[in-house]
């Protein structure tokens, strides 16, 4: 591992892949081919899924939508690292750890569609739903760390969050209690560098997200967000470091926003296009393609397929999600309160007199 120092503070810095594809062999991860192809496939679900519901927010079939491209390999790469009965605690731009998390795709459209029932987690894999408010499923996540301690459960968290909610209370207190319990949660930053349209700058005087673990006694390392290799390696070891009780870690990836905020923002307000062409050269995709036709894992052929068989699904999973039936109304009265109080009694009895 690399020690880089940035500004005051030394922390570890990761990059296996450099931007044309390079591997640095001495730091590859332990991945077979099929694994490497696996990787690949599913950033480019992701990112098929992403521009599909991009245009679908724009064609009035979902409600809003806030954009995964430029930080799949972020989101793919880290929730690899984990087991299916690990606990994952998505933010609202978690689309892409969603689905490689094994979320149904069309549930994930349900979702966006205004649905709260996309979000049920499969049966066999622990997702909790996607968090809003910015910032508070950090605690959420630390927490249900700390229960996995109290249960003597080897089951380890991993949260998703902004630059832009390290700012915010519930990061700071949430690992200040990582610390002192030794919780087993993996704390993932996506540096996007913008919260909407704050950038990076003018968001924290650290250079670093990742010298904010040094404070609270948690190990903070610094990886290329767009390089997958980095990613899964540095996210692998932290996990099996907290399941074997070690404690948690903070990993900043160094990624970027390529889209809008959401689908409700524009983007060229605040930024330049100069910005946004420099991170296109390095997007995820296109660099693991680099070291994949190097190593002889892709050719034309395999990328047209994959291409195609991503368009296929989700084609078939949007129909899917435009068939799903309706919610019942009487859902409303059931499910807010775990037993109805007597008021609300009253106005689902005369509900159903209709
Ligand atoms: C508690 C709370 N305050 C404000 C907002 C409005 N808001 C939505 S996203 C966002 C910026 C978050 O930026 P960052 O944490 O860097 O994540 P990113 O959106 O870049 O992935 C803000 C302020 C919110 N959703 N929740």
């Amino acid at each position: 591992m690399v020690k880089k120092v940035i500004g005051k503070f030394e922390v570890e810095y990761l990059q296996v892949l450099d931007e044309e594809g390079n591997a640095d062999e001495a730091l590859m991860p332990k991945l077979t081919g099929r694994q490497i192809k696996e990787l690949y496939e599913n950033m480019i679900l992701v990112r098929t899924f992403d521009d599909k519901a991009f245009s679908m927010q724009r064609q009035g079939r979902i409600g809003s939508y806030l954009q995964v491209k430029g930080q799949e390999a972020a989101q793919v790469g880290s929730v690899y690292a984990l087991q299916d009965k690990d606990w994952l605690f998505p933010m609202y731009r978690s689309s892409g750890a969603l689905l490689a998390r094994k979320q149904p795709m069309h549930l994930l459209y349900l979702y966006w569609g205004g649905d709260e029932r996309g979000l049920k987690s499969p049966e066999n894999v622990n997702n909790f739903p996607i968090a809003i408010p910015v910032g508070t499923q950090i605690p959420h996540a630390v927490g249900a760390a700390w229960a996995s301690n109290l249960l003597g459960k080897k089951e380890v968290s991993l949260v998703f969050f902004g630059e832009g909610a390290t700012s915010k209370a519930d990061f700071h207190t949430a690992m200040n209690f990582a610390g002192v319990y030794q919780v087993p949660c993996i704390l993932v930053c996506e540096n996007n560098q913008w919260a909407i349209s704050v950038p990076r700058k003018i968001q924290t005087h650290s250079e670093t997200i990742a010298q904010k673990g040094i404070a609270y006694g948690v190990k903070g390392i610094q990886v290329d967000g767009n390089d997958i290799f980095a990613v899964y390696k540095a996210v692998k070891e932290a996990v099996d470091d907290a399941r074997a009780g070690k404690g948690p870690a903070l990993i900043e990836c160094m990624t970027y926003r390529i889209g809008d905020h959401s689908t409700s923002d524009d983007a060229k307000k605040y930024r330049g296009e100069k910005e946004v062409e420099e991170w296109a050269k390095k997007d995820p995709v296109l660099r693991l393609e680099r070291y994949m036709k190097k190593k002889k894992l892709l050719d034309e052929a395999y990328k047209k397929k994959v291409l195609e068989n991503a368009k296929e699904t989700v084609e078939k999973e949007v129909k899917k999600y435009e068939e799903y039936p309706a919610p019942d109304r009487e859902d409303i009265f059931k499910y807010t309160f775990a037993e109805m109080p007597q008021q609300l009694k009253e106005q689902f009895e005369e509900f159903k007199n209709g």
